[in-house]
């Protein structure tokens, strides 16, 4: 069985939605057998598709199982360029590597990778990023704005409220942001965002936004080593949650949201990072590669640094640190 075929198949059937596509004209469109056209629709079957066969007028698609692939994340997405390409793995050292391959060859403003499992899975300072196998959504996004360099790190705060937006519309659950890039549920991290840079003399060349959310893992899913500070948004939920939904929703805020800041500037981003921040207010630990500090995080600014207050009065403006909770 062909499964390019099949699942160019499946493609067909969500594109016509409700209405049913008999199977005479789906053998005349693929150039196959009536009966060959029954085969895939089994095959479809077994990968999890739900299938309703109308007697004389055809197939249709009543449910599609919980997988990334391309056709199904764009099916229905809606969005102007973010996910216009999609390269959906089934494995991959990185998503981030492929994407950063993938800005090289030229890929278009707005194209993503997204992989189901990561063998290679990586944090910021090339820490490990446990990724286990079709539990969670493990993408990069390939963005070509038209910013100076120095404003890229302002584009993980820019993803992290898009991240909290779209889990909030698919889940209801709340999560926090804590600066800069962790998405939290108490003191549990439940989403990584790793924004990186290609550049040169001319400016950013592309971005690439890796994001990495924890959906479905039970916590015997998680690497052992992490299994005391992660958690999902089925831990948190106590239900399983659609990858499809959540990744869609996903690209959708991160175009609305990084359209929004390209037009407005980092303003009304700021406020609405604030409003859902874990950090701003509290008293933390900054570690950064040299010195930690201690205080009261007081806010962010304009440019996202994050401004710390110590217990001397200063005011220190943070660039890069792992910010620890007090
Ligand atoms: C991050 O780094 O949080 C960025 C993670 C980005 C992952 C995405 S997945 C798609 C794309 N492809 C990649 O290869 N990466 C991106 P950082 O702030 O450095 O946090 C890393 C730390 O989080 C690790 O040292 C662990 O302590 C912890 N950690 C690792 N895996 C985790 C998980 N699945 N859930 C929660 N915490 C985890």
């Amino acid at each position: 069985m062909n499964i390019t075929v099949t699942l160019e198949l499946a493609k067909r059937l969500l594109s016509a939605g409700e209405e049913p596509v008999s199977g005479q004209q789906l053998a005349e469109e693929f150039g196959i057998s009536r009966t060959a056209i029954w085969k895939h629709m089994k095959e479809l079957e077994e990968m999890g598709y739900e299938i309703d066969s109308v007697r004389k007028k055809g197939y249709r698609i009543t449910k599609s199982p919980d997988n990334l692939e391309a056709f199904s994340v764009q099916n229905g997405l809606n969005t102007r360029k973010i996910g216009n390409h999609i390269t959906h793995l089934e494995q991959c050292a990185s998503t981030q590597i492929v994407a950063h391959k993938l800005a090289q060859e030229g890929a278009a403003d707005g194209t993503v990778v997204i992989a189901e499992l990561q063998t290679e899975g990586r944090g910021r300072l090339m820490r490990k990023w446990d990724s286990a196998h079709g539990k969670g959504i493990w993408m990069s996004v390939i963005l070509r704005p038209d910013v100076p360099p120095h404003q890229a790190p302002q584009f993980t705060l820019v993803a992290a409220v898009a991240v909290v937006r779209a889990i909030q519309q698919v889940t209801g659950l709340e999560p926090m942001i804590k600066w800069p890039n962790d998405i939290l549920f108490g003191a549990k991290k439940a989403t990584g965002i790793l924004t990186e840079l290609q550049s040169d003399a001319d400016g950013i060349q592309a971005l690439i936004i890796g994001i990495g959310v924890n959906v479905n893992q039970q916590l015997d899913d998680f690497d052992a080593s992490v299994q005391d500070i992660a958690t999902s948004l089925s831990l948190e939920s106590g239900t399983i949650v659609n990858r499809r939904e959540l990744a869609q929703e996903i690209l959708r805020c991160l175009e609305r949201y990084t359209d929004m800041y390209i037009e407005h500037g980092f303003s009304p981003l700021k406020q609405l990072w604030e409003a859902h921040s874990a950090t701003i207010g509290k008293a933390v630990r900054a570690r950064m590669s040299k010195e930690t500090l201690e205080g009261i995080a007081e806010g962010i600014t304009e440019d996202g640094v994050l401004q710390l207050r110590t217990a001397d009065g200063k005011l220190h403006g943070i660039y890069s640190a792992d910010i620890e909770l007090k």
